[in-house]
């Protein structure tokens, strides 16, 4: 592959609604870092471009989550996006935000391009509208029941149990999350993108220009969204949190957001290049510049096929080069849910392990979802910290640093006969550089950290085989030549290890004295430290972590799998839309009453059931209740609550349950009890 004059590579568009997590680093930001830092560090025209995605639903519905207004939400979520990328060394050459005039501007120029061009087809549809909220409901505004899987929290786009892509009117029993209420059929307008006059074009695209570099994941994905065949994807929508359609006739409709986020990588390069006097035209219109777009899995398509197709219909554009997305993290044998707290927080890492954020880096790394879905446990991370960090990078460094001050007072030993083991550990510098430069080159990180790190098991090695802490005595030049040796490799290591862990690499460069050594260029040498070169002072890379530590980690997921749901997916930041109607009859026909629990205790052998006396003022009942995880027996007695006297007894662990105890269940699953707000007569009705 010949070598690109520039590189502009972008980083997936975070949605503004959340902080970012392990899943997030792993999937594209690490990798798109590591990328650029080594392209950087080969003095590569490189240009590194993020922002937060600021529109669509996840957005809206985070507000109304919330109870504050979508503006509120993207301020908040941005700047602690921002700061945790800025943390872990995610080395943007800017951050920026698609709620920015420039971008709304660039995104809605882009928009008449096409629209003036003729490449969108006008066409009228009937859409589900909510006449309480007086709102035609988009994608996520709409659940119902999924028709393949029977999912009942399906959205209008997705079903997240069964993966299905749906649109609205597939779902059965659609309803509206605004109002939980049935929506109606209304006529509205939209800007479609006929992806299908673009299919044949693309499939030549994928197979002459994509497919030799693509990942097998990213390829296969592309070949079955065309094996389906392209539709026509409407570009445009009825909200008022978004891009605004720039056309005359077009009251109340935003730009789609898939349409305007991809267009904010290129928002984001004019604002950079209008700080650094540069043209941003250079990075998106030259031939000669490659665009790379870091994504996760989910993120595929809109990156393989539909925004190509939008740079394509207008023309001026490059293409992208290639889609190097990952596969998915799962965190302890699940997947990582936002909403379910399923998750490591970079924001809650970075407090609970100060100064050790190029652990989580190379952890992350190590165990990338490069080829399929991996996971994350913190007994690994635990390991690969103390087992791999700590012991062997750490120990080699420090031997090394140690042993250079104590016997030649930090200045560089001269290296005199070389034995064939000697000669066999230098010539393995250059190669491990070769492996990591052309890994690197192929995107792939993992297995060029793991040849990073094999330089560092080669020096490790070396000084353990060597042992030159017993020869001073007896033989100070071969320890002299012994040191030099791993003095060099060191040094290699510095220099080789910035892509990766850009803030250990800066603290051994200083602990080397090499700072205006750290070139690219340098490695694979032999001789970067020289005589009389003096090394500083040892300091710990890495420190070890203890099972303490951990277990508080283990904890803090094990509480939060109690306190919420397991069985809700990603949909369930939205409250349940609610259920079928009912006649007064039936409603009225529910004998619910006030009633005091008298005694609680747990069902024996099981995790979750209560057994609860209730004094109904007139008799005595006995219920069985789930909820042993939510409340401590004692906590029960003496409180009044909402009893539903007339359900059909069941038998539950040989205990017959009679009646039930009303609960609120909120999104995450907490259940809360029902009381009246003050004290009342036992067996008063409730209605
Ligand atoms: N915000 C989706 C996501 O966070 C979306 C990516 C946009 S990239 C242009 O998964
Ligand atoms: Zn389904």
């Amino acid at each position: 592959m010949s070598q690109p004059k520039r590189y502009t590579v972008t980083a997936a568009l975070p949605y503004a609604n959340g902080p970012v997590h392990i899943g997030h680093l792993a999937g594209a930001y690490i990798p798109a870092d590591v990328f650029v830092r080594y392209q950087r560090a080969r003095k590569r025209d490189v240009l590194f471009v993020c922002g937060s995605d600021e529109h669509g639903a996840a957005i809206t519905l985070r507000a109304k989550k919330e109870g504050i207004s979508p503006q509120a939400i993207i301020d908040k979520y941005h700047h602690l996006i921002k700061e945790s990328f800025e943390a872990f060394g995610i080395s943007f050459d800017i951050y920026h935000r698609t709620s920015d005039p420039l971008h709304h501007e660039t995104s809605q120029e882009f928009f008449k391009n096409l629209s003036e061009k003729g490449v969108f087809v006008e066409r009228e549809s009937e859409q589900f509208y909510d006449e309480s909220h007086q709102q035609f409901l988009a994608d996520r505004y709409i659940t119902g029941t999924c028709p393949k899987c029977r999912y009942e929290a399906a959205y209008g786009d997705q079903c997240e149990k069964c993966g299905s892509s749906l649109s609205p009117n597939d779902l059965l029993e659609p309803k509206s999350t605004l109002s939980g209420q049935t929506p109606v059929l209304k006529k509205t307008k939209h800007w479609y993108l006929p992806m299908n006059h673009y299919e044949e074009w693309l499939k030549w695209w994928i197979i002459n220009e994509q497919k030799d570099s693509l990942k097998a994941n990213v390829y296969g994905q592309c070949r079955s969204w065309l094996e389906q065949g392209l539709h026509e994807r409407a570009m445009t929508r009825d909200l008022d949190w978004g891009v605004k359609v720039p056309l005359p006739n077009a009251e109340g409709k935003v730009l789609y957001v898939w349409l305007d986020a991809p267009i904010g990588y290129i928002s984001a390069t004019k604002a950079w290049a209008q700080s650094h006097q540069k043209n941003w035209q250079d990075y998106w219109k030259s031939p000669d510049t490659h665009l790379i777009h870091f994504i996760g899995k989910d993120n595929i398509v809109f990156h393989s096929i539909i925004f190509p197709i939008i740079l394509k219909a207008h023309g001026e554009y490059i293409l992208p080069k290639n889609v190097p997305a990952n596969e998915f993290l799962n965190l302890e044998g699940n997947k990582i849910s936002t909403s379910r707290n399923w998750a490591v927080w970079l924001h809650e890492y970075m407090q609970d392990f100060p100064n050790q954020n190029d652990v989580l880096r190379y952890v992350l790394m190590a165990i990338a979802p490069e080829t399929k879905d991996s996971e994350f446990t913190w007994k690994d991370f635990q390991t690969r910290n103390n087992s791999e960090l700590v012991a062997t990078l750490g120990n080699f460094i420090n031997r090394t640093v140690v042993l250079t001050n104590k016997y030649f007072e930090g200045y560089v030993p001269v290296r005199k006969d070389c034995t064939v083991l000697e000669n066999k550990v230098l010539a393995s510098i250059a190669e491990q550089k070769s492996k990591i430069e052309s890994l690197l080159e192929h995107y792939k990180f993992r297995e060029a950290l793991y040849e990073l790190m094999e330089l560092a098991r080669i020096g490790n090695k070396y000084l353990a085989d060597t042992e030159p802490w017993k020869l001073f005595k007896q033989d100070p030049d071969l320890v002299k030549t012994i040191l030099n040796v791993a003095l060099q490799i060191s040094a290699n290591l510095a220099i080789l290890m910035q892509p990766f862990l850009p803030q250990t690499a800066q603290k051994l460069a200083k602990m080397l004295q090499m700072e205006s050594l750290m070139d690219w260029e340098k490695a694979g040498e032999t001789e970067i430290l020289k005589n009389p070169h003096c090394i500083g002072k040892e300091e710990l890379l890495f420190s070890k972590i203890e099972d303490a530590a951990i277990e508080v980690q283990v904890q803090k997921l094990n509480a939060t799998k109690h306190t919420s749901n397991t069985n809700l997916s990603a949909s369930e930041s939205v409250l349940k839309p609610v259920k079928t109607e009912v006649s007064f009859e039936q409603f009225t026909s529910m004998d619910i009453r006030i009633a005091t629990v008298k005694e609680a205790q747990k069902v024996p052998k099981t995790q979750k059931l209560l057994r609860i006396t209730l004094d109904l003022g007139l008799e005595e009942r006995t219920v069985v209740s789930g909820i042993a995880e939510f409340f401590e027996p004692e906590q029960l007695v003496g409180k009044q609550v909402c009893y539903l006297a007339n359900l059909a007894p069941r038998i539950i662990k040989g205990i017959a349950s009679q009646g039930m105890i009303l609960m609120a269940e909120d999104p995450q699953g907490q259940l809360y009890l029902l009381a009246p707000q003050i004290a009342i007569a036992n067996g008063s009705l409730v209605g």
